[in-house]
């Protein structure tokens, strides 16, 4: 029987508490108040907060420039086993702390690779089991899991898209660890990141098998955890680029058109990131819409890139106006669908002390909130809604009306048309819509 570990990593750092706008302690939430309610479900229903095991445990901070930087006390054993159980009390005390519900992980995350398939297994089953109790004791829930198919050097040329069965083979395998792992441990949900499923040259790839063969893979992972019994959602998180030069899954409209395009509707949403978002050269509301207008707005990876620079930075979310233009969609699309908000997150390379860990989620949190307080009050209280309702409010009667349900032929507008005139000229008014943000922010 595992034991749960005494050892306190966090020392000195208490539950993090809402004390609102007015405080300056940087351990406390000044705008995420769990309990608040915001368009009738709590703030910690409508994000459900969680914490992304590879960034706050695995991470140290090294770039291609240098090694990692950060001591974290856990996972200091030899023993691999021994390692992975530290870190998951570190993660364990990191999540009750902050009072977040919620953790995703790579399979990897949890514990080391070991050389053999047979014995990454054992290790992986060795840590769902400690985990287990972790949750039991604690309450925290697991909103998804994913098998990490990019790092080993076997998936230099991708996963489920590699030219060689036999690494598609060892890539279902590791997958159906992984679905078994987040089965077994209640995961609401199960990610797809395709981490090397692009190409770097056209030149050596045949896109439509590589492709097809991803459909393949997904639709095996699908049959397999819904024999499984397992409910929850499949959600394939969009990026264009990077580690591959292009990446299939480029962003949310490129994706739904290969779900729909495999036969996996019914099955896969969206893990939206906004990192990914600004990479494919759209904005995160952008991404949030696309995704919502298709049914398909499952969760959300929190994050930011850098407007200098064109690598996917992960920074800890903390403009407030993007937020909040994401709220918006967010709020009027009625919410995630089965996911939640992962903070997808690392501190900078030189944020070296513990508590910058806490700190960085808090600022992520926090944002959210706000973005989601001045959302909620521009649908509320502004003219918002009814500035954009009369922008086309030309659709809601008359032939506007006919064409909208469809009863108009091409020849009816050649008619209507000709009858009507120059239409009259209508401003798109902008520069109101960005006031009325800014005002409520
Ligand atoms: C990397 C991705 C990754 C996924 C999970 O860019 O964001 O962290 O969220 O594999
Ligand atoms: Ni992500
Ligand atoms: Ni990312």
């Amino acid at each position: 029987m595992a034991t749960i570990g005494n050892t306190e990593y966090f020392k000195g750092i208490g539950e993090i508490t809402y004390e609102g706008k007015a405080s300056d302690n940087p351990l406390a939430y000044k705008f995420y108040n769990p309990e608040q309610i915001v368009a009738g479900k709590s703030m910690r229903e409508h994000f459900k907060f969680a914490m992304a095991y590879w960034h706050t445990l695995c991470g140290t901070g090294g770039d291609p420039f240098g090694p990692g930087t950060k001591n974290f006390p856990w996972a200091t054993k030899n023993d691999p086993i021994e390692a992975a159980r530290e870190k998951a009390d570190a993660a364990f005390e990191f999540i009750t702390k902050m009072g977040f519900d919620y953790y995703c992980f790579h399979d990897y995350d949890l514990v080391d690779e070991a050389d053999s398939l047979a014995e990454s297994e054992k290790r992986v089953l060795h840590m769902v089991d400690y985990l287990k109790e972790k949750m039991k004791a604690s309450g925290v829930k697991l909103l998804w899991g994913t098998a990490n198919l990019f790092s080993h050097p076997r998936y230099m040329n991708g996963a489920a898209s590699n030219p060689n069965f036999d690494v598609v083979a060892r890539a279902g395998a590791q997958l159906k660890i992984a679905l078994d792992a987040t089965m077994e441990l209640n995961g609401e949900n199960y990610v797809f990141w395709g981490g090397r499923e692009g190409y770097m040259s056209l030149l050596n790839t045949d896109m439509k098998l590589e492709q097809d063969n991803i459909g393949r893979f997904m639709r095996m992972a699908r049959d397999y955890a819904r024999s499984q019994g397992f409910t929850g959602t499949f959600f394939i998180e969009p990026k264009p680029m990077e580690p591959s030069k292009h990446q299939y899954d480029f962003d949310a409209a490129t994706s739904i058109n290969f779900i729909r395009e495999q036969g996996l509707e019914k099955d896969f949403k969206l893990n939206i990131e906004v990192n990914h978002a600004t990479l494919a050269q759209h904005t995160f509301q952008h991404e949030l819409q696309v995704a919502a207008n298709a049914g398909m707005l499952g969760s959300i990876d929190a994050n930011r890139g850098d407007y200098q620079n064109g690598w996917d930075t992960d920074q800890f979310p903390n403009n407030v106006l993007e937020t909040a233009e994401a709220m918006l969609v967010f709020l009027k699309s009625g919410g995630l669908q089965g996911g939640g908000i992962n903070f997808d997150a690392k501190t900078r390379r030189n944020s070296t002390d513990l508590e910058d860990i806490f700190i960085a989620h808090i600022g992520g949190a926090d944002t959210f909130a706000r973005g989601l307080l001045v959302a909620d009050a521009v649908i509320n209280n502004s003219s918002y809604e009814e500035l954009l309702d009369n922008r086309y409010a030309s659709f809601n009667s008359g032939k506007g009306l006919d064409f909208v349900r469809g009863s108009l032929s091409l020849t009816d507008l050649h008619d209507y048309a000709k009858l009507a005139g120059e239409p009259e000229q209508r401003s798109g008014k902008q520069e109101l819509f960005e006031n009325i943000l800014n005002q409520y922010l």
